[in-house]
């Protein structure tokens, strides 16, 4: 049907939009993540779809931005509403008899805009949805294992070259001759060829007929991150989700959803949150999606959905060409103020990336760059400069017992106008200092860490002490890194990642908050600054 579209009849394209309407999408869960060099921007944020009922967006590219999922909100301080984005949708071509994955060009447009990587920066995952195409080919064709895999490489080569937390199978619109044993086929072809860290999720629309064949030992239900049930016409939820129940599919893993054209958000979100299902799936989000997604927050999580400003149809400067961005610091009112929380344990980290414009040339030469500093008795601080110290050198400041805080000085001396990737940790016997990866510094000290307060980024004690230059992938961690961790992480890291307490990446591009990728909370406010210190300047890693 997408093919249909791009051929840009109008008249067709209508058509096209009223019958995606009866389709929904799909969802997963699961995995973690991972990552090779290669497949950086992959990925997972699916630790976050544990916490309980998760809503997913399904956009229809064709005619929405996909940036706007990222734009709605709920709660104080602000949570990303979406769990999961998917893309609708690629296609299954038959090419010369081959079922072969194929993407329109707006789909393609999507695939190499970053706005994949912007949505998944901000804690949402992004699925593919490949639906089938009026063609002789499609995901309930196979007969063979063979047949079967051949179609989930071409899948597993989408997910790792455009950065993709999985993949979405959409049953639809196929003309081939269909059997029941296929879909369990495909599944677990693209399991075996996507691994666990990424999601496989099914759109299913009265498609319980393929959920109880068996291939090495597992039905459907078993391979599937989850299966979003899509008949929105029918508000008997109960009707519509026994087959699948009664397939072995568990609740756990199934989503209900509605159609943005209908008016039972309320009701598909009290049935899930009432019966322990995993998502309320949302067809179709645009831009004017907001007031009926309140429905669906209000229910789930007794509050509105808000929009981002400057956010929706990528309005502003949202998202940049390639979905990253840093941030700038003028060195001396601008900071960010991240709420309070309490360090205390005998592991810390604190990173990230750090591109001084110029030192504080001024006593006490003290330019913060993250960290809780309430008195020397209750401090955990990453600093360039102290009033015996050279202005360009890093000091770790970190109160382990007793009323003095220790302080750790780095040996190298940083330049201006340098990126430079710092690390500071302890482990209950050594602070450490890591340059670019490299151990530049270390000091014995014992005991649990006092620091518990408010976290600050560019700003510590007082207004004199701020940063001039760019921050980018700071990272607060419970844990204390090793140098191989420190080395094989310095662009990206799992969300989920044992220890990680804070994470942000400054990937927002506008707006006055830095997201916590880490789903903790610990949103950091930008203070005294303006819409121009979103930098694209970046790291060379990224
Ligand atoms: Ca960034
Ligand atoms: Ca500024």
């Amino acid at each position: 049907m997408r093919k249909l579209m791009t051929m840009g009849v109008a008249l067709l394209a209508v058509f096209t939009i009223f019958y995606a309407c009866k389709k929904a999408n799909t969802q997963n869960e699961a995995a973690s993540t991972f990552s090779t060099k290669k497949d950086l921007k992959a990925l997972t944020n699916a630790s976050a779809l544990n916490s309980g009922p998760f809503v997913t967006a399904y956009v229809e590219v064709n005619s929405n931005n996909f940036v706007n999922p990222g734009c709605y909100t709920y709660g104080t301080p602000a949570k990303q509403l979406f769990g999961i984005s998917v893309i609708f949708a690629a296609n299954i071509n038959s090419v010369n008899g081959v079922p072969t994955l194929s993407f329109n060009p707006q789909v393609q447009d999507v695939l190499n805009s970053g706005k994949v990587a912007y949505l998944q920066s901000l804690g949402i995952n992004v699925l593919l949805d490949v639906l089938g195409n009026h063609q002789n080919a499609g995901w309930g064709c196979f007969t063979t294992y063979a047949q079967a895999d051949a179609f989930a490489v071409q899948c597993a080569n989408a997910v790792q070259q455009y950065g993709l937390d999985g993949i979405d199978i959409d049953d639809e619109y196929s003309t081939c001759t269909a059997n029941d044993g296929s879909l369990v086929l495909a599944a677990a072809a693209l399991r075996a060829r996507l691994g666990t860290t990424k999601l496989i999720t099914m759109a299913a629309f009265n498609q319980a007929n393929y959920f109880n064949s068996v291939y090495n030992g597992q039905k459907l239900g078993d391979i599937l991150d989850y299966v979003f049930e899509q008949t929105y016409f029918s508000t008997n939820y109960a009707t519509r989700l026994q087959p699948y129940i009664n397939a072995g599919v568990p609740k756990a893993k199934l989503g209900l959803g509605t159609d943005l054209g209908n008016s039972d958000q309320t009701a598909v979100a009290n049935y899930v949150k009432n019966n322990g299902l995993a998502s309320v799936m949302v067809y179709n989000v645009a831009n004017n999606s907001q007031t009926k997604l309140s429905s669906v927050s209000n229910s789930l999580y007794s509050s509105a959905t808000a929009v981002k400003p400057n956010c929706i149809d990528g309005n502003g400067t949202t998202p940049p060409a390639n979905g990253n961005t840093s941030l700038l610091f003028d060195g001396t009112n601008e900071y960010l103020n991240s709420n309070s929380f309490n360090l205390a344990g005998t592991g810390l980290t604190l990173e990230g990336w750090i591109r001084s414009n110029a030192f504080k040339s001024a006593s006490p030469y003290i330019s913060t760059i993250m960290g809780i500093e309430v008195s020397d008795a209750n401090v955990a601080l990453l600093r360039l400069g102290d009033a015996s110290l050279a202005n360009n050198k890093l000091q770790f400041v970190l109160n382990t017992g007793g009323t003095t805080a220790k302080k750790l000085n780095s040996a190298t001396t940083l330049s201006a106008n340098t990126w430079y990737h710092v690390a500071a940790t302890y482990d209950g016997a050594t602070m450490k200092i890591y340059i670019n990866g490299v151990l530049d510094a270390s000091l014995s000290a014992t005991g649990t860490i006092s620091a518990s307060g408010t976290f600050q980024i560019s700003r510590s004690y007082d207004a004199n002490r701020g940063f001039n230059g760019l921050f980018d992938e700071l990272r607060v961690w419970k844990t204390a890194l090793t140098q191989t961790q420190i080395q094989n992480n310095k662009c990206t890291v799992a969300t989920n990642s044992t220890g990680l307490e804070a994470y942000w990446k400054f990937n927002e591009a506008s707006g006055t908050t830095a997201a916590d990728a880490t789903g903790k909370g610990h949103t950091a406010t930008l203070t005294n600054m303006e819409s121009t210190d979103w930098s694209t300047t970046l790291p060379t890693c990224q």
